[in-house]
Protein backbone atom coordinates (compact mmCIF):
# COMPACT_ATOMS: atom_id res chain seq x y z
CA UNK A 1 0.00 0.00 0.00
CA UNK A 2 1.14 3.09 -0.84
CA UNK A 3 1.74 6.13 1.92
CA UNK A 4 -0.59 9.04 1.55
CA UNK A 5 0.44 12.69 1.45
CA UNK A 6 0.35 14.96 4.73
CA UNK A 7 -0.07 18.74 4.07
CA UNK A 8 -0.77 20.93 7.07
CA UNK A 9 -2.38 24.42 6.67
CA UNK A 10 -0.97 27.10 8.82
CA UNK A 11 -0.88 30.60 9.63
CA UNK A 12 -2.72 33.19 12.40
CA UNK A 13 -6.17 33.29 12.80
CA UNK A 14 -8.33 34.57 10.05
CA UNK A 15 -5.49 33.69 7.39
CA UNK A 16 -8.59 31.20 5.48
CA UNK A 17 -6.64 28.11 6.37
CA UNK A 18 -10.37 25.80 7.02
CA UNK A 19 -11.53 27.79 3.85
CA UNK A 20 -8.72 26.84 1.77
CA UNK A 21 -8.14 22.85 3.79
CA UNK A 22 -11.85 22.58 2.59
CA UNK A 23 -11.25 23.25 -0.91
CA UNK A 24 -8.34 21.30 -0.88
CA UNK A 25 -10.11 17.69 0.12
CA UNK A 26 -12.55 18.77 -2.67
CA UNK A 27 -10.30 19.54 -5.10
CA UNK A 28 -8.26 15.64 -4.28
CA UNK A 29 -11.81 14.24 -3.78
CA UNK A 30 -12.53 15.33 -7.72
CA UNK A 31 -8.75 13.85 -8.89
CA UNK A 32 -10.07 10.33 -6.78
CA UNK A 33 -7.58 10.44 -4.38
CA UNK A 34 -8.89 9.37 -1.32
CA UNK A 35 -8.20 12.54 1.12
CA UNK A 36 -9.45 13.61 5.11
CA UNK A 37 -9.96 16.66 6.30
CA UNK A 38 -8.87 17.21 9.94
CA UNK A 39 -7.83 19.96 12.54
CA UNK A 40 -6.07 20.47 15.53
CA UNK A 41 -6.10 21.00 18.03
CA UNK A 42 -8.68 18.07 17.43
CA UNK A 43 -9.35 15.01 15.15
CA UNK A 44 -10.15 12.42 18.41
CA UNK A 45 -13.04 12.85 20.71
CA UNK A 46 -10.09 12.73 23.36
CA UNK A 47 -8.13 15.75 21.03
CA UNK A 48 -11.69 17.98 20.63
CA UNK A 49 -12.19 17.68 24.45
CA UNK A 50 -8.05 19.05 24.78
CA UNK A 51 -9.22 21.62 22.88
CA UNK A 52 -12.22 22.71 25.18
CA UNK A 53 -9.93 22.87 27.75
CA UNK A 54 -7.50 25.00 26.06
CA UNK A 55 -9.54 27.62 23.80
CA UNK A 56 -12.65 28.23 26.26
CA UNK A 57 -12.78 30.25 29.13
CA UNK A 58 -14.61 29.29 31.84
CA UNK A 59 -15.86 31.76 34.31
CA UNK A 60 -13.04 31.45 37.27
CA UNK A 61 -10.27 29.38 35.30
CA UNK A 62 -7.11 31.83 35.31
CA UNK A 63 -5.90 30.25 32.29
CA UNK A 64 -2.85 28.04 31.63
CA UNK A 65 0.61 28.53 32.24
CA UNK A 66 2.68 28.59 28.68
CA UNK A 67 4.30 25.05 29.92
CA UNK A 68 0.85 22.87 30.77
CA UNK A 69 -0.30 24.50 27.43
CA UNK A 70 1.82 23.11 25.16
CA UNK A 71 1.57 19.54 26.99
CA UNK A 72 -1.89 19.84 26.59
CA UNK A 73 -1.54 20.63 22.48
CA UNK A 74 1.32 17.93 22.32
CA UNK A 75 -0.74 15.14 24.31
CA UNK A 76 -4.06 16.13 21.75
CA UNK A 77 -1.69 15.97 19.22
CA UNK A 78 -0.35 12.57 19.94
CA UNK A 79 -3.95 11.40 20.13
CA UNK A 80 -4.40 12.58 16.83
CA UNK A 81 -1.56 11.32 15.04
CA UNK A 82 -1.74 7.96 16.60
CA UNK A 83 -5.25 7.15 15.78
CA UNK A 84 -6.13 9.18 12.88
CA UNK A 85 -2.88 10.77 10.97
CA UNK A 86 -1.15 7.46 10.79
CA UNK A 87 -3.89 5.02 10.12
CA UNK A 88 -4.95 7.23 7.27
CA UNK A 89 -1.51 7.38 5.84
CA UNK A 90 -0.71 4.08 5.89
CA UNK A 91 -4.06 2.98 4.27
CA UNK A 92 -2.78 5.38 1.39
CA UNK A 93 -5.37 8.23 2.30
CA UNK A 94 -4.37 11.83 2.28
CA UNK A 95 -4.30 14.13 5.26
CA UNK A 96 -5.35 17.79 5.33
CA UNK A 97 -4.73 19.23 8.52
CA UNK A 98 -5.69 22.59 9.58
CA UNK A 99 -2.73 23.44 11.90
CA UNK A 100 0.21 21.22 13.23
CA UNK A 101 3.41 21.35 14.71
CA UNK A 102 4.61 24.61 13.17
CA UNK A 103 1.70 26.24 15.40
CA UNK A 104 3.25 24.69 18.74
CA UNK A 105 6.54 26.38 17.44
CA UNK A 106 4.51 29.91 16.84
CA UNK A 107 2.48 29.78 19.80
CA UNK A 108 4.25 28.60 22.16
CA UNK A 109 7.90 28.51 21.15
CA UNK A 110 7.85 32.23 19.29
CA UNK A 111 5.34 33.93 20.97
CA UNK A 112 4.77 32.12 24.65
CA UNK A 113 8.58 32.09 24.83
CA UNK A 114 9.30 28.47 25.52
CA UNK A 115 12.44 26.57 24.92
CA UNK A 116 12.67 25.45 21.12
CA UNK A 117 14.07 21.79 21.68
CA UNK A 118 11.37 21.53 24.41
CA UNK A 119 8.61 21.88 21.87
CA UNK A 120 10.76 19.77 19.22
CA UNK A 121 10.86 17.23 22.22
CA UNK A 122 7.31 16.80 22.95
CA UNK A 123 6.96 16.14 18.91
CA UNK A 124 9.23 13.36 19.15
CA UNK A 125 7.92 11.63 22.02
CA UNK A 126 4.34 12.40 21.71
CA UNK A 127 4.04 12.13 17.89
CA UNK A 128 7.31 10.22 16.71
CA UNK A 129 8.34 13.33 15.49
CA UNK A 130 5.49 13.20 12.26
CA UNK A 131 6.55 16.08 9.63
CA UNK A 132 4.24 17.09 7.09
CA UNK A 133 5.22 16.49 2.90
CA UNK A 134 3.86 20.10 2.70
CA UNK A 135 2.95 22.76 5.13
CA UNK A 136 1.34 25.75 3.38
CA UNK A 137 1.39 28.74 5.42
CA UNK A 138 -1.27 31.38 4.45
CA UNK A 139 0.39 35.24 5.11
CA UNK A 140 -2.48 38.17 5.24
CA UNK A 141 -1.49 41.77 6.57
CA UNK A 142 -3.01 41.22 10.67
CA UNK A 143 -6.11 44.33 9.70
CA UNK A 144 -7.25 42.02 7.09
CA UNK A 145 -7.62 38.84 9.27
CA UNK A 146 -9.69 40.94 11.52
CA UNK A 147 -11.56 42.12 9.72
CA UNK A 148 -12.53 38.26 8.58
CA UNK A 149 -12.82 37.39 12.08
CA UNK A 150 -14.67 40.52 12.95
CA UNK A 151 -17.35 39.80 9.71
CA UNK A 152 -17.27 35.83 10.73
CA UNK A 153 -17.56 35.60 14.48
CA UNK A 154 -18.84 39.08 15.69
CA UNK A 155 -16.04 40.25 17.59
CA UNK A 156 -15.82 36.99 19.74
CA UNK A 157 -12.71 35.76 20.22
CA UNK A 158 -10.92 32.40 22.48
CA UNK A 159 -8.16 32.32 25.04
CA UNK A 160 -5.51 32.10 22.16
CA UNK A 161 -6.96 34.53 19.55
CA UNK A 162 -7.72 37.50 22.21
CA UNK A 163 -3.48 37.59 23.02
CA UNK A 164 -2.43 41.02 22.63
CA UNK A 165 -0.97 42.12 19.24
CA UNK A 166 2.62 42.03 20.22
CA UNK A 167 2.28 38.04 21.19
CA UNK A 168 0.31 37.59 17.55
CA UNK A 169 3.04 39.60 16.07
CA UNK A 170 5.81 37.10 17.36
CA UNK A 171 3.31 34.30 16.17
CA UNK A 172 3.54 35.66 12.32
CA UNK A 173 7.41 36.48 12.97
CA UNK A 174 8.31 32.45 14.23
CA UNK A 175 5.84 31.15 11.09
CA UNK A 176 8.63 33.05 8.50
CA UNK A 177 11.36 31.95 10.35
CA UNK A 178 9.26 27.58 10.29
CA UNK A 179 9.81 28.61 6.38
CA UNK A 180 13.22 28.58 6.43
CA UNK A 181 13.50 25.34 8.46
CA UNK A 182 13.47 22.29 5.30
CA UNK A 183 12.12 19.88 7.89
CA UNK A 184 8.77 21.65 7.46
CA UNK A 185 8.37 21.47 3.56
CA UNK A 186 7.02 25.03 3.21
CA UNK A 187 5.40 26.93 0.61
CA UNK A 188 4.22 30.76 1.26
CA UNK A 189 1.01 31.39 0.39
CA UNK A 190 -0.40 34.79 0.13
CA UNK A 191 -4.11 34.82 1.62
CA UNK A 192 -4.19 38.40 0.77
CA UNK A 193 -6.74 37.96 -2.58
CA UNK A 194 -9.87 36.19 -3.65
CA UNK A 195 -10.79 32.44 -2.36
CA UNK A 196 -10.59 31.73 -5.95
CA UNK A 197 -7.49 33.10 -6.33
CA UNK A 198 -5.62 31.64 -3.58
CA UNK A 199 -6.90 28.16 -3.95
CA UNK A 200 -5.37 28.14 -7.84
CA UNK A 201 -1.89 29.00 -6.07
CA UNK A 202 -2.66 25.81 -3.27
CA UNK A 203 -3.33 23.89 -6.31
CA UNK A 204 -0.43 24.64 -8.30
CA UNK A 205 1.87 23.69 -5.74
CA UNK A 206 -0.14 20.59 -5.21
CA UNK A 207 -0.60 19.50 -8.57
CA UNK A 208 3.42 18.06 -8.90
CA UNK A 209 2.60 16.30 -5.77
CA UNK A 210 -0.41 14.04 -7.77
CA UNK A 211 1.74 13.53 -10.53
CA UNK A 212 4.43 12.02 -8.92
CA UNK A 213 4.30 8.42 -7.76
CA UNK A 214 3.12 9.04 -3.66
CA UNK A 215 5.99 7.71 -1.66
CA UNK A 216 6.00 4.69 0.00
N1 LIG B 1 -2.81 26.80 18.58
C1 LIG B 1 -3.07 25.71 17.81
C2 LIG B 1 -1.65 26.88 19.35
O1 LIG B 1 -1.44 27.85 20.08
N2 LIG B 1 -0.75 25.84 19.29
C3 LIG B 1 -0.98 24.72 18.54
O2 LIG B 1 -0.14 23.79 18.53
C4 LIG B 1 -2.20 24.65 17.76
C5 LIG B 1 -2.47 23.44 16.92
C6 LIG B 1 -6.75 27.20 17.25
C7 LIG B 1 -6.04 28.13 18.19
O3 LIG B 1 -5.08 27.36 18.86
C8 LIG B 1 -3.79 27.90 18.66
C9 LIG B 1 -3.89 28.74 17.41
C10 LIG B 1 -5.31 29.23 17.45
O4 LIG B 1 -5.35 30.43 18.20
P1 LIG B 1 -8.35 27.48 15.29
O5 LIG B 1 -9.80 27.48 15.45
O6 LIG B 1 -7.73 26.38 14.59
O7 LIG B 1 -7.83 27.77 16.77
O8 LIG B 1 -7.62 28.64 14.61
P2 LIG B 1 -7.98 29.87 13.87
O9 LIG B 1 -6.79 30.21 13.11
O10 LIG B 1 -8.45 30.86 14.87
O11 LIG B 1 -9.12 29.44 12.85
P3 LIG B 1 -10.02 30.35 12.08
O12 LIG B 1 -11.12 29.50 11.57
O13 LIG B 1 -10.46 31.51 12.89
O14 LIG B 1 -9.13 30.94 10.89
P4 LIG B 1 -8.85 30.37 9.45
O15 LIG B 1 -9.19 28.94 9.38
O16 LIG B 1 -7.52 30.79 9.07
O17 LIG B 1 -9.86 31.21 8.57
P5 LIG B 1 -11.24 30.78 7.83
O18 LIG B 1 -10.93 29.97 6.66
O19 LIG B 1 -12.18 30.26 8.84
O20 LIG B 1 -11.68 32.21 7.32
C11 LIG B 1 -12.07 33.23 8.21
C12 LIG B 1 -13.21 34.05 7.54
O21 LIG B 1 -12.68 34.69 6.39
C13 LIG B 1 -13.37 34.30 5.21
C14 LIG B 1 -14.08 33.00 5.57
O22 LIG B 1 -15.26 32.82 4.82
C15 LIG B 1 -14.37 33.19 7.06
O23 LIG B 1 -15.56 33.90 7.25
N3 LIG B 1 -12.36 34.11 4.17
C16 LIG B 1 -12.14 35.00 3.18
N4 LIG B 1 -12.74 36.16 2.88
C17 LIG B 1 -12.25 36.82 1.79
N5 LIG B 1 -11.24 36.37 1.00
C18 LIG B 1 -10.63 35.20 1.27
N6 LIG B 1 -9.62 34.78 0.50
C19 LIG B 1 -11.07 34.48 2.42
N7 LIG B 1 -10.68 33.30 2.99
C20 LIG B 1 -11.47 33.10 4.07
Amino acid sequence: MKRGKFIVLEGGEGAGKSTQARRLVAYLHGRNIPAILTREPGGTAGAEAIRALLLEQPVGHEGWGMRAEALLFAAARSDHVEKVIEPALAEGRWVVCDRFVASSIAYQGGAGGLDMQAIDDLHRFGSNGLMPDLTLIMNVPPALAEERLAKRDGGLSDAISARPAHYHRRVAATFASVAADPRHRVSMIDGDASEDEVFTSIAKIIQPMIEQPVRC
